[in-house]
């Protein structure tokens, strides 16, 4: 045990405890009497200084170049990189994952810094010709203002990256207000931020509880756009709540993603992409495999397969060089997970390992959940429709590619989804076919590069894509621009006609 990490605010280029000094803690999910760091509960009076920061940092800041902005998100990168284990360690003991993991936890934040410094220098409008003579027509991208980005646990180092880096760069000022069990992870990030060398106010850290100071950010009238990625049943009230506002907003939601296995599939390789997708991050990722769908002919052989891949999965803290699969975050989440396996049961699924809390040696010190399959699971029960988030994959059967499709598609969420296969015409068929927002042939559901769209359709989220060049379009506004250069009023419309 480590004496606790002492977190503050971060408003105007200050590290500051809430103003009423009330104070909260963050805990390590795999030792549950550990206190990894204090921070901030803050009140309405810290949420609202630290919109003003912001708002004031947004006049300079949007008027820096973007090549120059970028310029601190490339430095940004540079200096994630010299922390690169430090933090990755914490992440593992604040968060839970596996070292690995915490790694590329924080190597997305450093491709996502320099794939987006490059945005600077790109940033691209459009002109085009006017209908009218002697005039200039152009596109050029706007900064929002002020942004409110609030973050989940999952990823403490990658998300708040990559919504911060765009934002910043399209000139907008960000307040980051990190989820409640990660702390620590949000106030190293901001210290990385600072040490790049951003101007005061640029980017602020606020953290403390989503219905308090989360939800002060999301009504606040001068925050202009509202990031979120977290839970269907936040997002719906940030949505609503930003909706009577008149704010932007981004909203990243649940996912009940599946993966098909056809009956040609390279079958090593799709347990192995299996068992990574649903039981990777303990399944607590939003693009996490919960349902495998599995042709008839080759569903028991695949089964067997599977069955004995994950039996052997070794769980335990994420720092702990041999562990594959680390705690649940939290009891709550751990009871939720739990209390899905009920459901399963009463449901009439039948658990084929796993299934319970695991309570082995030093285990029952944590928050662990046995990887859990589920079989006889029919494309209607609870178990699967709804996002569990954490280590449960459900078996359904089908008989034929067109009804594989079909029952993928049968969920209110469109995150991410799979199909292994060797027919290059099913493949492009599901291309085609698949509701969601990421697709991927003879591979996991999890593993989205920074460089692409990422986001999904229907209840996952609400039309936005974050990451890639799409970003662009999240954090900032078009403007059209003419120029009249004929010295006479040219009425549109009107005087290009006979
Ligand atoms: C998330 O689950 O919230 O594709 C993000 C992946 C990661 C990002 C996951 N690169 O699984």
């Amino acid at each position: 045990m480590t004496t606790p990490l002492i977190c503050r605010n971060f408003i105007d280029g200050q590290w500051l405890n809430a103003t009423d000094n009330a104070s909260l803690v963050s805990g390590n999910p795999a030792s549950k009497n550990e206190v990894v760091a204090t921070f901030p509960r803050s009140t309405i009076s810290d949420a609202n200084a630290a919109v003003a920061s912001a708002r004031k940092a947004y006049r300079s800041w949007r008027l820096v170049p973007a090549p120059a902005r970028a310029e601190y998100i490339q430095r940004v990168g540079e200096v994630l990189g010299k922390y690169k284990e430090e933090l990755a360690l914490l992440i593992s003991r604040e968060m839970g994952k596996p070292l690995t993991e915490a790694r590329g936890d924080v190597q997305e934040g450093i491709d996502c810094a320099y794939y987006t410094a490059g945005e600077g220098r790109r940033m691209f409008g459009q002109t085009t010709p006017s209908e009218m003579p002697n005039k200039f027509a152009m596109t050029v991208r706007m900064p929002i203002g002020v942004c409110a980005l609030i973050t989940p646990w999952n990823f403490p180092v990658a998300i708040p990256c990559w919504k911060a880096m765009p934002a910043l760069v399209c000139g907008n000022t960000v307040i980051l207000k990190p989820a409640e069990d990660t702390p620590a992870c949000a106030t190293k990030l901001v210290e990385i931020f600072a040490e790049a060398g951003l101007p005061p106010g640029v980017i602020n850290l606020l953290h403390g509880l989503g219905e308090e100071a989360g939800k002060v950010l999301v009504e606040h009238s001068d925050v202009d756009l509202v990031s979120f990625t977290g839970s269907s049943e936040t997002g719906a009230f940030v949505g609503a709540t930003c909706g009577r506002t008149h704010k932007r907003v981004c909203l990243e939601m649940g996912g009940k993603n599946a993966q098909v296995v056809m009956e040609d599939a390279d079958l090593e390789l799709a347990v192995e992409g299996a068992v990574w997708g649903a039981f990777g991050t303990a399944g607590q990722r939003c693009t996490a495999t919960s349902r495998l769908i599995l042709h008839r002919d080759i569903k028991q052989k695949f089964t067997k397969m599977l069955v004995e891949r994950s039996q052997k999965l070794r769980l335990g803290a994420g720092y702990e060089s041999d562990t594959e699969i680390g705690p649940i975050i939290n009891e709550r989440q751990l009871q939720r997970v739990s209390k899905y396996l009920d459901i399963a049961r009463e449901e009439g699924a039948e658990v084929l390992i796993g299934g319970e809390i695991a309570t082995e040696g030093e285990l029952k010190n944590g928050y662990f959940f046995q990887p859990t399959i589920l079989d006889n699971v029919t494309p209607q029960m609870r178990v699967a429709q709804e996002e569990i988030f954490g280590p449960v994959v459900a078996l359904i059967e089908v008989s034929s590619f067109e009804e594989a499709i079909a029952i993928l598609n049968d969920t209110n969420y469109g995150l991410s989804s799979s199909i292994y296969t060797r027919d290059i015409n099913r493949a492009f068929t599901a291309m085609r076919d698949i509701e969601a927002g990421i697709t991927y042939i003879n591979g996991p559901t999890i593993g989205a590069e920074v460089h692409l769209p990422f986001g999904g359709v229907k209840q996952t989220g609400n039309g936005h894509r974050e990451a890639g060049s799409t970003a662009l379009d999240v954090f900032t506004e078009w403007k059209s621009v003419y120029v009249d250069f004929s010295g006479s009023l040219q009425r549109a419309q009107i005087d290009n006609r006979e």
